[in-house]
């Protein structure tokens, strides 16, 4: 009829149980890995959210994930981004099936997927990110070097605006996944549960006795017990800067805190850059796990 021909042509702002859509689609391509890595598309997911929001720069206002800029070269081809192509290319999947969303709510959406699916925090998130072009890719060199210590650290993430507590929170997601010597040329998992959100990281940390990786690698740390698992330079020197040290002893104690640091600083990562009318909520939501929508 004519009144169905003209209500299809209608643009309707997508709603939050449109964005629940995309987020069961997500998370049910996160969980077709089979023989990838550790059986999940998860952790490269997160990896993918956090580079695309973690080139923010308080000073200028540019980077983040507003304009999804990593679709674009030479911001694709930063060795930072090295394996990232995975994800970008499952989500392209996602994209085809909603074409009406940005790619920058996209990757973010799915890095809050990620985590939620893989038992960790709720993560609030809401959509506004528009897609950018190529001319707003960010420069080389804005996100974090593992060789480096806790000056570069510290560097890196004041420009986004973050204080030492949400650097060591952050940094807590290295709970998942693990280097490829194919991408950044690191080997390993941080942990024995990779696609399981956990304070893992900082028990580990804290309780295994770490030595350097002999081998022709860059320089890496392994757990002295099993040699299985790894730590990066900038991983360990969450335990011998004082600050640094003080948040890191206080997740591995406390895995309620580290849920709920962790939450709010990744909540705050995703929309660096964002300009707040852009968005299309006043305030985030919190999307429903699969598992919760079962019930
Ligand atoms: Zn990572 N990260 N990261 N990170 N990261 C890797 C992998 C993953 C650093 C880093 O150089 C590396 C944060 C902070 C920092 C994840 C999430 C987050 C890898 C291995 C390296 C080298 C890449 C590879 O070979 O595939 C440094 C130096 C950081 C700060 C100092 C923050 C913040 C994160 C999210 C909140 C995740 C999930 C992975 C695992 C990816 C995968 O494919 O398994």
């Amino acid at each position: 009829s004519a009144i169905q021909a003209s209500k299809a042509a209608v643009k309707l702002t997508p709603t939050k149980e449109d964005y629940q859509k995309v987020y069961n689609t997500i998370a049910h391509i996160l969980d077709e890995a089979e023989e990838y890595d550790d059986g999940s598309f998860g952790p490269v997911v997160v990896r993918l959210a956090w580079h695309a929001s973690g080139t923010y720069d308080k000073t200028t206002g540019t980077g983040g994930s507003n304009y999804a800029t990593m679709r674009f070269e030479p911001e694709s081809l930063h060795a930072a981004n090295n394996g990232l192509h995975v994800g970008r290319e499952l989500m392209e999947k996602v994209k085809q099936q909603y074409p009406w969303i940005s790619y920058g709510d996209l990757w973010t959406l799915a890095g809050v997927a990620a985590i939620q699916e893989m038992a960790g925090p709720k993560i609030p998130w809401r959509p506004g990110r528009i897609d950018g072009v190529a001319s707003n890719v960010t420069p080389d060199g804005r996100l974090p070097d593992a060789t480096q210590g806790a000056q570069h650290i510290r560097d890196i993430f004041y420009r986004m605006g973050f204080n030492d507590q949400e650097i060591v929170a952050l940094i807590g997601a290295h709970a998942l996944g693990r280097c490829h010597s194919d991408r950044s040329g690191f080997e390993g998992p941080w942990t024995f549960s990779p696609t399981t959100f956990t304070n893992d990281f900082y028990k580990l940390l804290f309780e295994e006795k770490w030595v350097w990786k002999k081998w022709s690698g860059p320089k890496q740390l392994q757990d002295k017990k099993t040699g299985t698992l790894m730590m990066l330079p900038t991983d360990y020197v969450l335990t011998q800067d004082k600050s640094f040290k003080k948040y890191a002893k206080a997740y591995a104690d406390d895995q309620d805190l580290f849920f709920k640091d962790f939450s709010a600083a990744f909540a705050k990562l995703l929309e660096l850059g964002v300009p707040s009318q852009q968005f299309v909520a006043s305030e985030p939501w919190i999307l429903q796990t699969l598992e919760e929508q079962k019930a």
